[in-house]
């Protein structure tokens, strides 16, 4: 008998992102006005900016624009978080980076799970925010104890998700048909659930205690809380946000805008009140759900990521309560510090790039010479920005605070634990910085042995 052909995993996390993004956009219809709003802009930026079209079409970066997305839940134990480890690993989703959000007074650590090789990431770079309730910061013995008992009792999988997990691998992998049985499945975690678990009363004592972990703690799932398309120019759709109805945060999150962007700018509009049926029939609302839109520019080295998060601390200094344009220009001032084109970036080691051999360089033979400069120099190798995959913790907070509708609040801080972590998730998270040296150093001496 023959072996079933198994699909790729990257082929099942693209179905998988397509069927998450049509259930969210039929859950959260403002999330298909944001799509449309993102899609227009795109659609502008390019035809406006010829050179940035051609440098995201020669990158490999065009093709992926209109599917790219990332999403972010937050689960309650370790049983869920190392399941859910397995899921997003039949989709090529992978644990990398570990995020410690408690320094800002939200009780979760995190990580994402997505792609890592350049072609899964080239063909659909979707991933997933993923944070993990720390029960273990909430003051109260009483509510620790109720929640979990609670969480005990859910299961957030399906019993043929539990299946269709399995059996990729023993198998290594999913036919089509299981492929899509699988999707079917899996979507059923991320589901939307308008009855909560627990009475209104409990709603109530969690929700006091901190919002996150009423939502965490008291519906049957992990709802998928955001989805976030990619736009090439954020400020421009912030900027018409409120013409589509929306209601933008106040200010976007991360660097300023600049010339050559650097990692990521973020924004979204606030969540929804929504309307839930709690235990016992009693009518009530929670407030979870929102849209999100991110900008992606070059990912930092070390070095680079120092200098970002030193003019961040000294931005954020200046910008309490500034409303997003004198935010932008602040932090434009601040960050007049960090250089503002490729060249410089790259020559000053603040950021990653990836090598290639220009068309000059792919007729040449033999050229003998091991300095990537000098190659550059003569026009035969070319630097191209890698882009920023992962996330920004302070960014994050913003985000979750801007739809916990809380002020910062600092009882949790200091309390960054990423052995529990990983202990919880049963595997070790991959270090985001080590990824893209390593993608550097390949496409270095890709191009250094075939001259
Ligand atoms: C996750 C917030 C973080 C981002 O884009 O930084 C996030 C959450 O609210 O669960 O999605
Ligand atoms: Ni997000």
């Amino acid at each position: 008998m023959t072996q079933p052909s198994l699909l790729s995993t990257n082929e099942v996390r693209d179905r998988f992102s397509k069927a998450m993004s049509a259930m969210y956009q039929a859950e959260v219809p403002q999330y298909g006005t944001l799509l449309e709003l993102v899609e227009r802009v795109n659609q502008e930026t390019l035809s406006q900016q010829p050179e940035l079209h051609r440098r995201l079409e020669a990158q490999g970066e065009l093709a992926r624009l209109s599917v790219e997305r990332h999403g972010a839940i937050r689960v309650g134990t370790a049983a869920e978080l190392s399941m859910l480890r397995r899921l997003f690993a039949v989709m090529g989703m992978y644990p990398v980076g570990y995020y410690d959000l408690s320094e800002a007074g939200v009780p979760v650590h995190s990580t994402a799970f997505r792609p890592i090789d350049d072609d899964a990431l080239a063909m659909n770079p979707f991933r997933v925010f993923t944070s993990l309730l720390r029960l273990e910061l909430i003051e109260s013995e009483a509510l620790r104890q109720r929640s979990e008992e609670i969480l005990a009792k859910r299961d957030i999988f399906t019993p043929g998700a539990r299946e269709l997990i399995e059996r990729h691998e023993t198998q290594g992998g999913l036919t089509s048909e299981e492929a899509d049985q699988f999707v079917n499945e899996a979507l059923e975690t991320f589901r939307w659930h308008q009855d909560a678990t627990v009475d209104l009363e409990t709603y109530q004592a969690l929700h006091d205690e901190h919002r996150l972990i009423a939502d965490v703690v008291c519906f049957r799932g992990p709802h998928i809380n955001h989805l976030t398309p990619r736009t090439l120019d954020i400020d421009e759709a912030q900027r018409r946000m409120p013409e589509m109805g929306m209601n933008p945060k106040a200010v976007i999150e991360g660097p300023p805008r600049r010339e050559c962007p650097i990692l990521l700018r973020q924004t979204s509009f606030k969540a929804l009140e929504e309307s839930i049926r709690f235990a016992g029939d009693a009518q009530g609302t929670h407030t979870a759900r929102f849209g999100e839109i991110e900008q992606r520019g070059v990912a930092l080295t070390p070095k680079g990521r120092a200098l970002y998060d030193q003019l961040l601390t000294e931005g954020r200094k200046q910008t309490a309560g500034l409303d997003n344009d004198a935010h932008q220009t602040v932090m434009q001032n601040v960050f007049a510090q960090f250089p503002d084109n490729d060249e410089a970036m790259r020559r000053e080691g603040l950021a990653y790039f990836q090598y290639h051999l220009t068309e000059k360089g792919q007729a040449a033979k033999d050229v003998g010479s091991a300095d990537i400069e000098a190659l550059i120099a003569q026009g035969l190798v070319e630097a191209q920005p890698i882009t920023y995959e992962d996330f920004l913790p302070v960014s994050a907070a913003g985000i979750f605070q801007s739809n916990l509708g809380g002020a910062e609040s600092e009882a949790y801080a200091g309390n960054a634990n990423r052995d529990a972590f990983e202990e919880a998730l049963g595997a070790q998270v991959t270090d985001e910085l080590s990824l893209y040296a390593e993608r550097e150093n390949i496409s270095k001496n890709k191009v250094l042995n075939s001259l």
